[in-house]
Order: C-alpha cells, then sequence, then structure tokens
C-alpha cells in the first residue's frame, strides 16, 4: 500500500473514531469513557511503545485496555514492542524476575489480591504497571488512564500503590425477574433472563468494564426481596452465563435469595434452619451452584423484614439462620451478607430496632457472614446521623450499605451528588474506641480485624441510554466505586475526575459543574428535609411531599406524622433520653451530645428533639423562622445551579445540555413544591407568619393536598 493511502485511511480511520466517540457522548451510553481527552498538562507524556511482559496471555484484556486507551487519549497508534526501552509503558504481573529488580517483594506482596502499583522506574525510563493478578493489572491500568485524563502528573508523580480498603466492594440489584427494577428510575433492569442462557446482552460486559474501572468486584443480580425461583437450575444456568460474561473483569457474581427456599422450591415442610433436611438442601443448592459458578460469591438475605420470610418464623435468630447459610457456602470460600434492616410496625421507635435485634447476637456470627447496616438507622433519607450499629458490633463485621439509587431523592430527576452524603457518614465518628473511630475505620478492618470486609451500593442502573437516568445520577455510581475502593478519598477530587471523563476538559467549566455537585446534596436536604426532618415523602412511591399523609390502616411507621410530630408545641421525634431513648445506642461522647439541645448539631436537631417553635437556633432565629429559611435556601440554591447550567451551553454536548436542563427545571419546580407543602403545612401546627427572605407559597395547600404523583412518568 502505499504511504499515501495509509495516510488517507488513517485519516478517515480517526474521523470514524472521534465521530464514533462523539456520538456515544450525546446520550451517556459510553459513561466515564465519553470524552477520553488528556488532561491539558499531560501532552507531553505519550509513550513510545507498549511492552506486555506476559507468558500466559493472562494480561491480555488489561493490554488491549490499556493500548486503546492510550491510542484514543494520545490520537495515534502506539508500538507494542517485546523489550522495555526508554518511554515504555511496561505491563507485567508481579511475579516477573525483572519487576523483582525495582520493587521490594515485601511491597508486592502487601498488594494483597487487588492492589497494583504504577512506578516511573528510573533505570528503565519507563512507567511499570504491576499486580499480583490480572484483575490488579487491570485495575493499575484504569487507574493510570484515569490518571492521564483528570490530574497534571510527571515521573515524580508516578510513584503510586494501591490498595483497596474493603474486600468486597458490591454493587446491589434490586432487579426482579420480571424485568422491573424497585426503586428503579431508569427503566427496566439491564438483566434480560427472558433472553438468557442463549442471547447474551452486549450490555454485560459494558457493565463489568465499567465496574473494574471503578474497583467494583461484586455483584448481586436479584433483589433483596427475593423470588425463590433465582435458585432453580433454569435460573442458575442464566446466571452462570452472566458470570462468565464479568468474570474477566474481576466481577463476582452473588445472588439474593429467599429464606423460605427450602420449602416453596425444595417442597420440604419448612425452612426451619434447625432442621438437617434444611440444612441438607441448601447444602445441595450451594453445591450446584458452584459446579456452575466456581467463583461464585456468596448470598445476600433479607429476612424477617418488610414480610420476608425468616428463622424468626421458626422460633431461630437472625445468627441460627445467617450461620446456615455461611456453613454451606464455607467450603467454597462463599460469603452471606445478613441484612439489619428489620423493624416493625409495633415499635414506637423504628430506629432504635436493628441495634435491639442484632446486639444481643454479636458473638454469635460465622466469621464469613458480615452484617449489612444501611448508613441510618431509618431508611437512606436526604440526611441522618449514623446507625449506632457501627462500631458496636465488634464482634461480627458489619458492612454498610448505601443507596445509590435516589429513592428518597427525587428519583432520576434531581441533580443530587451524593459523594457527599457517602463522604459525611463514612467519616462520621463512631467513638467506638475512642475519637476517629470513624465508619470507615471500623468496617474496613483498620479498627476491627475480621477476615472479610465490604461496602454495598444499591444500583441505579437500567437500561436506558445513559444508564442511570440522569446523566449526573452516573456520578452517583462513580463515586461509591471510588470510595469502596478508598473511603477516605476525597469527593470532590472524585466529582471533579467524572466531570473529566464524562463532559469536559476545559478548566473553568469543570469547577463550575463540581459545584454545583458538591452542593447538591445539602439542597436536596433543604428543600426536603431540613433540621433532622426525614420521611416526609409521599406513602409508597417516595417521591414528592405528603407531610400530613394518613393511610386507613397504614402501618404507623410509613406514615410521615410518625416521624415529625408536629404539634401547636412544636416539631420533630423526641429520641432524647426522656423520649425513646435511642441516643442510648450510641457510644460517648456522641449520645451526650445528640441527647441534650444545646449540643446536638442542628442539622440532627429535629431528628433527636421535639422543638418548640420558638426555639432559639443557633444563628438567633427561632426554629420557626429557621425551618422556613432553609426551605427557602434549597429552593435558591437549585435556582442557582440552573443559572450555572445554562452558561454550560457552548461546553457541553447539545443532547446532553438538553437533558439536564430539563432535568433541573423539574427538579427546581418540585422544590418549590416540596418547599410550600412542608412549610404550609406545618404553618397549621406553628400558626406563626413566615419570616422575611422566604417566598411566598405559589401553591395553596388544599391543592397540594389533592396533588397525585403520576407515577407513570418514572418507569
Ligand atoms: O427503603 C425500603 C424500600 C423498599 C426496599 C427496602 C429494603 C427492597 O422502600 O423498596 O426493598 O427498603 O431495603 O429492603
Amino acid at each position: 500500500m502505499k504511504k499515501n493511502q495509509s495516510r488517507i485511511i488513517n485519516t478517515v480511520f480517526y474521523f470514524l473514531l472521534i465521530s464514533m466517540s462523539l456520538q456515544a457522548q450525546i446520550d451517556g451510553s459510553n459513561l466515564w469513557f465519553a470524552q477520553s481527552q488528556l488532561h491539558s498538562h499531560n501532552h507531553s507524556l505519550q509513550p513510545k511503545s507498549l511492552v506486555v511482559t506476559d507468558m500466559d496471555g493472562k494480561l491480555t484484556l488489561a493490554s488491549n485496555e490499556l493500548l486503546n486507551g492510550l491510542n484514543q487519549l494520545f490520537q495515534t497508534s502506539i508500538k507494542q514492542k517485546s523489550r522495555v526501552s526508554k518511554g515504555s509503558v511496561w505491563l507485567s504481573l508481579t511475579n516477573n524476575s525483572e519487576v523483582i529488580q525495582f520493587i521490594d517483594p515485601q511491597e508486592l506482596k502487601a498488594l494483597g489480591e487487588d492492589g497494583f502499583i504504577i512506578k516511573y522506574i528510573d533505570e528503565k525510563k519507563s512507567v511499570l504497571i504491576t499486580g499480583n493478578n490480572q484483575k490488579a493489572v487491570l485495575y493499575g491500568v484504569f487507574h493510570y488512564l484515569r490518571l492521564l485524563q483528570t490530574v497534571a502528573i510527571d515521573k515524580d508523580s508516578l510513584n503510586i500503590t494501591e490498595i483497596p480498603k474493603y474486600k468486597v466492594r458490591i454493587l446491589n440489584h434490586w432487579d426482579n425477574l420480571d424485568g422491573s427494577v424497585e426503586r428503579g428510575y431508569a427503566g427496566r433492569s439491564i438483566w434480560k433472563w427472558d433472553e438468557l442462557p442463549t442471547k447474551v446482552s452486549p450490555r454485560y460486559k459494558k457493565y463489568a468494564r465499567a465496574n473494574a474501572s471503578i474497583g467494583i468486584n461484586g455483584t448481586v443480580l436479584n433483589n433483596v426481596n427475593a423470588n425463590p425461583h433465582i435458585l432453580t437450575t433454569e435460573y442458575l444456568k442464566k446466571v452462570m452465563v452472566i458470570a462468565s460474561e464479568l468474570r474477566p473483569y474481576g466481577i463476582q457474581v452473588y445472588l439474593s435469595v429467599n429464606f423460605a427456599s427450602p420449602a416453596v422450591l425444595g417442597g420440604l415442610d419448612d425452612a426451619n434452619p434447625k432442621k438437617e433436611e434444611v440444612k441438607d438442601w441448601w447444602k445441595n443448592k450451594v453445591k450446584e451452584i458452584y459446579e456452575l459458578i466456581p467463583d461464585f460469591g456468596g448470598f445476600l438475605v433479607k429476612a424477617n423484614s418488610e414480610g420476608q420470610p425468616g428463622p424468626m418464623d421458626y422460633g431461630c435468630t437472625h445468627a441460627d439462620g445467617a450461620n446456615m447459610l455461611a456453613d454451606a457456602l464455607k467450603p467454597y470460600g462463599g460469603i452471606v451478607m445478613w441484612r439489619a434492616f428489620v423493624y416493625n410496625p409495633k415499635g414506637w421507635d423504628r430506629a432504635k430496632q436493628a441495634y435491639e435485634e442484632f446486639l444481643p447476637l454479636d458473638e454469635q456470627f460465622r466469621d464469613n457472614v458480615m452484617i449489612q447496616v444501611k448508613n441510618g438507622p431509618v431508611d437512606f433519607q436526604p440526611r441522618e446521623p449514623l446507625s449506632p450499629m457501627f462500631g458496636a458490633m465488634k464482634e461480627t463485621q458489619v458492612m454498610p450499605e448505601l443507596q445509590i439509587t435516589q429513592e428518597y431523592l427525587g428519583f432520576s430527576d434531581h441533580l443530587v451528588y451524593l459523594g457527599t452524603l457517602y463522604q459525611e457518614f463514612l467519616q462520621s465518628d463512631t467513638y467506638a474506641k475512642g475519637k476517629g473511630s470513624t465508619v470507615a475505620k471500623v468496617t474496613d478492618g483498620s479498627i476491627y480485624n475480621h477476615p472479610v470486609s465490604g461496602i454495598a451500593g444499591v444500583a441505579n442502573i437500567g437500561e436506558d441510554n445513559n444508564w442511570c437516568g440522569h446523566h449526573f445520577a452516573q456520578a452517583n455510581w462513580y463515586v461509591f466505586g471510588r470510595l469502596a475502593w478508598n473511603p477516605d478519598a476525597d469527593v470532590k477530587t472524585i466529582a471533579e475526575e467524572w466531570v473529566r471523563q464524562t463532559l469536559t476538559q476545559k478548566d473553568k467549566v469543570v469547577s463550575s459543574i463540581v459545584e454545583v455537585m458538591m452542593n447538591s446534596r445539602e439542597a436536596t436536604v433543604n428543600y426536603m428535609t431540613p433540621l433532622g426532618l426525614h420521611h416526609l415523602m409521599g406513602w409508597d412511591h417516595h417521591y414528592g411531599p405528603e407531610p400530613w399523609c394518613v393511610v386507613e390502616g397504614a402501618r404507623p411507621d410509613w406514615l410521615p406524622t410518625y416521624y415529625h410530630k408536629a404539634d401547636s408545641i412544636g416539631i420533630g421525634f423526641d429520641r432524647s433520653s426522656t423520649g425513646s431513648n435511642a441516643v442510648k445506642q450510641y457510644f460517648e461522647p456522641l449520645r451526650s451530645e445528640f441527647d441534650n439541645i444545646a449540643t446536638c448539631p442542628e442539622e440532627y436537631l429535629l431528628w433527636f428533639h421535639h422543638v418548640p417553635w420558638n426555639h432559639k437556633m443557633e444563628n438567633g432565629q427561632t426554629l420557626w423562622n429557621q425551618l422556613c429559611l432553609k426551605y427557602q435556601e434549597g429552593v435558591d440554591e437549585v435556582k442557582k445551579s440552573q443559572e450555572v447550567w445554562s452558561k454550560m451551553k457552548t461546553y457541553i454536548d447539545e443532547q446532553q445540555f438538553k437533558e439536564v436542563q430539563e432535568k433541573i427545571a423539574i427538579q427546581l419546580k418540585e422544590a418549590i413544591w416540596w418547599k410550600d407543602a412542608c412549610i404550609l403545612y406545618f404553618q397549621t401546627f406553628s400558626k406563626q407568619p413566615f419570616p422575611e427572605g422566604v417566598e411566598e407559597p405559589v401553591h395553596k395547600l388544599e391543592e397540594l393536598k389533592k396533588l397525585k404523583f403520576d407515577l407513570k412518568h418514572h418507569n
């Protein structure tokens, strides 16, 4: 082929590549692989060659990922060579004699299964990416590509050792076998059970790649409200196919199981965990699973909660149930994630119940059981104090459960960056072992040392083109993964990483968008549930304000009035020592701090206290005035984000810009709806005027009460 011809072909090829990537950018389907552009400071870092030391083909995936990534970033075609020379990027497993010359074997050992090193080797004038196995090298590759796109790097900064803090970094899908997704706002499930095992959706691999790029290493495919049929041979064969699609990317598959499965599927009389035939049923089922999926991860269980069956149906405890499953899984290295999301309609403070049920069992769980605990004591509210379970269970491994899907934060309509919520929670001090016993430290193995550790995120993923319903909701999946790798990482930096890889590299634009993201969660707290209020949303669907909601015959602990307790004197749930005494479940000094109205942080005030309307707040305002002003603050912040976004038009892809703009308009309308509904309704108790600075409601209370939310809009 003549030189000219090849040049033309090359040009056409790059033109296609660029137009393809622009195309992909438009609908958000490429997630954080959409931009693929270098950080402006890194243009001089083009590698001269790629060297892959790989005798048995283990690094094929990682090297392809690296080569494609580098070619795209530097808009060139980097040569692959067999020997490391000046300017190479060198990929190798650690068990290579040359690697050992440059890195201390102790350091290599400390990397464990998933850790990696990226290091500029002076003697070779090359960058080495290495880890103890293929998955770790793949993480290293993704990290290197991320650095090239998101920060200015040079050879001095390339001396990186990354070891994930949590061993199990897992997504929980609440996906049903009929394709619907509980609390899913991005279309139907990505798992196509009807098509499997014969037809394999290309999305499975894309999903695995995206997860691996942020360090996630496990996924629970089905809803915790589990259909027993997931354990039939028919479904397990489907699961096997998904598992083999995800495996190359280091993602292990787990399943939610229904505790009554031995009775429902196996035809046994019941599912009593003390009965030998029940134990045997599980043992055989587990054996069948591992024959199909040798690296199966284990089970997630919601038992004796919200109508799900469990060991307590037979007078047994959570420990009896969890241990029976743990024993069946143990020979294969599998684990049980047993949820502590339990409460019953009779208890008069739902926030206390998990602790009361689980603490007495602390010494009884097997070492391959983790207790999975939601971040707050109630249920994924815009803001909750930490659950007192963290730090309290010392003998049992506790794993945090975060919600990525925005069940209580405006679904996929509201722009809410959850990084700040996650950070606030992970850095909350439990004081379990004195000051500095943050949630991160009591769960990631730094303080209590158990054989496993983990963190789960309830996925916000569906079959929508942009995966998550809202372009910015992708950032919540992204930040969950990054924090699961390192819970102490800075969420502002992570937001910036995401923006640079997904939306734009323009510095000024990046910082404006990051600011919107960083303020967004506080804004949502303010326009929905400020000062410690919680659970004011609509019955059942959990969208929009209904603080007045009363449903004939309904469980009181599903109704807003149970939580806000507004009356002529004041508002808030008294959980102090003179009330439900939930404060008692916390370690000192938290207990006293929360207990005392004078020291309780204002963001949790109405969570822990029933406070008189005229109570003086820190800034001198009365509680009533401050409450109204907080609602207004929330609305104002959304207005601000709308203004900032409108200026992004020239920098952001047109479709993406428009779609986000439309969603912010919905968010603003609904922020006003929240504010009006709450302050008008609470005014019927406070009987006080709105303070200066609060906009007159545009709605009337009676109209709002009649407003019916249209769920169709979201599914
Ligand atoms: O928040 C509640 C949700 C339920 C969910 C439950 C749970 C999967 O409203 O939809 O069920 O929590 O976490 O088990």
